[in-house]
């Protein structure tokens, strides 16, 4: 059962398609003040267990910290940061003792439906205390009632849309990393994967393809013959996955610049004038994504690289990041000219000289000029002939900005599906595209958190998600490299990305790569049944990861479990996420096959029984565990996914279990149609 409560004149975002009518009233449970901005609060029993919040910080289980909606590009991942790029306001609160008041429900889930800054605050402040808080009292209050978490999870995927379905070759395994420039260093990647037999699908390009870092350009330096480029790499079995930076380069004569300024498609500061942020290509404007007719024309632009053949694309910067305004630097240089001013170089550090412009002020102004909140108030979208303040919306931009290319690709590619992913999102997006959770390092922790964020993006209804494998900022190692392929092997889009000065991390830059070709090689195997579970997941508004708790809700330990995960309906995946382990820990819930598929090709099997074991996983093993009497289907190793032939199938697991292969030709638009499912019989 969903309640639909509305506050104040709420912002229509349509994450929600499913038309509600309006309860009458406030919820039953919780308190509402819309004394100062609109507030919820809600005393927790002990045990409670708060899921959600899609990428969001810390655990699976969100109590005890606070997180703030505010889509953010903060590449420092730190234990205590609060905002992340997306922002995804979808909570469950799972009961698990009887509540003690008589009107509450047990178990309910929550969708706030607000544009703006929100704040949860999930045990913060106060242990036993639930509080989400916003400025503005206009939003959509989404209350909803079921028997369980994965109920709820279910009923507002239902409201929410279909998740995005990609094109089949997007679950192959791409390479990527900000420094590739020229046509000359994609050839080397390429050749580095398919002389050595390292599986790949894809080859991501970052910003430097472009000229001067204008969209929908391609450099002409670097690249002679695009189109005959993307062919040449397509005949290798490779595909190009160009970025898409939000800002629009200003610069008269370009005919994109000059379209959207004369249609009026930027952004407007208050005098009517376009916005101008500093981003990679110096001063841009951002096209106002919220209006539909600005939208498709960013939209449109797309064709440019379509028509060169290209089939997938990653939209970045869309928070939208802003590295300096004008006036954020006309504000640093006021405090600097009083800085040098004051010539007294000791008075620097002294705090009470207030007139004083101290060494730690201006190391804040310039630390603090980019993405600063007043630059975020300072400009306007149009929404149905009004002027809405950018910040009031802000966590909206990245979604629409990748709902514009979406909403293009149904033009411009009718009968197939394109790649689509992006970095910052909001509820609602996820109909258009799959995102890539930012800028992580190479870090053993990464590996975790990456982990624990997948069920509750799935939650939030992101399907298509995936983290930098090896990690982009720092420098990676050959251990941390295998084990976090280990696990990107089940995530669906397996993508290897770092940072340009950083050390290299294609998978031949390190010594005995049979052992990379083999993790990447299980990929491929088993394709077959992660596109099967995926779309199953997509077309049934289903879950492809789960936390432990949902499938096994009555086993106290299992609700605990924040390092291993349901995928499908047949597996438990365990990843190692320590440095210099020979295995790991696991809790298994119920009798389980452990699989492990080891670097000769073999596959080595044993049942355990329920409860904990200590399981030897080598760095360059794959475990995974297989449900009490369910199997799954394993094709052979391919070295991209057009080539995993799905016609000869192994099926491990138990004896006498069956499975429900789903399969399509991995590109039309309607699988509802066009797939089909079968049953396979061990
Ligand atoms: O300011 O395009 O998250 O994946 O490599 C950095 C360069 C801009 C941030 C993205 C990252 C990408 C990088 N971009």
């Amino acid at each position: 059962m969903i309640q639909k409560y509305v506050f104040g004149t709420p912002f229509e975002t349509d994450a929600v398609i499913t038309p509600i009518p309006a309860a009458q009233g406030r919820p039953p449970f919780g308190m509402i003040s819309l004394e100062e901005g609109f507030s919820f609060t809600y005393t927790m029993e002990k045990d409670d267990i708060i899921y959600g919040l899609g990428e969001a910080n810390r655990g699976i289980n969100k109590r005890g910290y606070c997180y703030i909606s505010n889509c953010t590009d903060d590449p420092e991942h730190l234990e205590d940061k609060r905002s992340f790029y997306g922002a995804h306001n979808f909570l469950i609160l799972s009961g698990q003792s009887d509540r003690t008041s008589q009107d509450a429900p047990r178990t309910f889930g929550l969708f706030i439906d607000y544009p703006g800054k929100l704040t949860f605050d999930i045990g913060y402040t106060r242990q036993d205390l639930l509080r989400i808080a916003c400025d503005d009292p206009d939003l959509y209050l989404y209350v909803i009632d079921g028997p369980s978490p994965y109920d709820i999870v279910k009923q507002f995927r239902q409201i929410i849309g279909r998740s995005y379905i990609p094109p089949k070759f997007a679950f192959g395994y791409g390479q990527s990393r900000w420094g590739y420039k020229d046509q000359k260093d994609f050839r080397r990647v390429a050749e580095g994967y398919r002389k050595n037999h390292l599986p790949i699908d894809m080859l991501y390009m970052d910003i430097d393809y472009m000229d001067r870092y204008k969209d929908f350009t391609v450099s002409k330096e670097r690249f002679d013959d695009f189109k005959a480029f993307v062919q040449e790499m397509k005949d290798q079995d490779i595909r190009l996955i160009p970025i898409i930076d939000a800002g629009i380069k200003i610069e008269p004569g370009d005919p994109v610049y000059e379209e959207g300024l004369q249609k009026g498609f930027f952004c407007q500061k208050e005098d009517g004038t376009p916005f101008v942020a500093a981003v990679w290509p110096g001063y841009t404007h951002f096209t106002d994504v919220l209006d539909p007719d600005a939208r498709a024309w960013f939209g449109s632009n797309y064709r440019f690289l379509t028509d060169m053949g290209i089939e997938g694309f990653w939209n970045d910067m869309n928070e939208p990041a802003i590295f300096f305004t004008p006036e954020g630097v006309d504000e640093v240089k006021a405090l600097m000219q009083r800085f040098i001013d004051n010539d007294d170089p000791n008075a620097n550090w002294d705090a009470a000289q207030e007139e004083k412009v101290t060494v730690a002020q201006l190391q804040a102004a310039l630390k603090g000029i980019g993405n600063r909140p007043e630059d975020y108030a300072s400009f306007y979208h149009k929404v149905d002939g009004r002027l809405v303040r950018h910040d009031k919306v802000h966590n909206l931009y990245g979604y629409n900005m990748t709902r514009a290319a979406g909403e293009a690709f149904e033009k411009i590619a009718p009968n197939k599906r394109i790649l689509l992913f992006s970095r910052s999102s909001y509820i609602g997006m996820h109909r258009y595209g799959g995102i890539w959770t930012g800028d992580n390092k190479s870090w053993w922790s990464h590996i975790l958190l990456n982990l624990k964020m997948l069920p509750s993006l799935n939650m939030c209804g992101f399907l298509y998600i995936g983290a930098d494998l090896g990690g982009f900022g720092a420098d990676t190692t050959r251990d941390l490299l295998l084990r976090w392929l280990a696990l990107g092997v089940f995530t669906p889009l397996m993508r290897n990305h770092a940072a340009i000065g950083t050390r290299e991390q294609e998978c031949y830059q390190f010594e005995n790569l049979e052992d990379l070709r083999h993790i990447l090689g299980v990929r491929y195997r088993l394709i077959p049944y992660l596109y099967s579970e995926y779309m199953k997941a997509a077309l049934d508004g289903d879950l492809y990861f789960k936390p432990l708790a949902f499938v096994y809700p009555d086993d106290r330990m299992a609700l605990q479990v924040e390092d291993q995960l349901m995928l499908g309906g047949e597996i438990m995946i365990a990843p190692v996420y320590t440095q210099n382990a020979s295995g790991r820990y696991v809790y298994l819930p119920e009798e389980m096959m452990f699989i492990k598929f080891l670097p000769d090709g073999t596959i080595r099997q044993e049942v355990l029984e329920k409860g904990h074991h200590y399981v030897e996983i080598a760095l360059n093993e794959v475990p995974l565990f297989i449900r009490k009497g369910a199997c799954i289907p394993v094709a052979e190793a391919a070295e991209h996914v057009a080539a995993v032939d799905t016609e000869h199938l192994t099926l491990l697991g138990y004896e006498g279990a069956s499975y429900v292969l789903y399969e399509d030709d991995g590109l039309c638009r309607d699988p509802k149609v066009q797939g089909s499912r079968r049953t396979l019989h061990r």
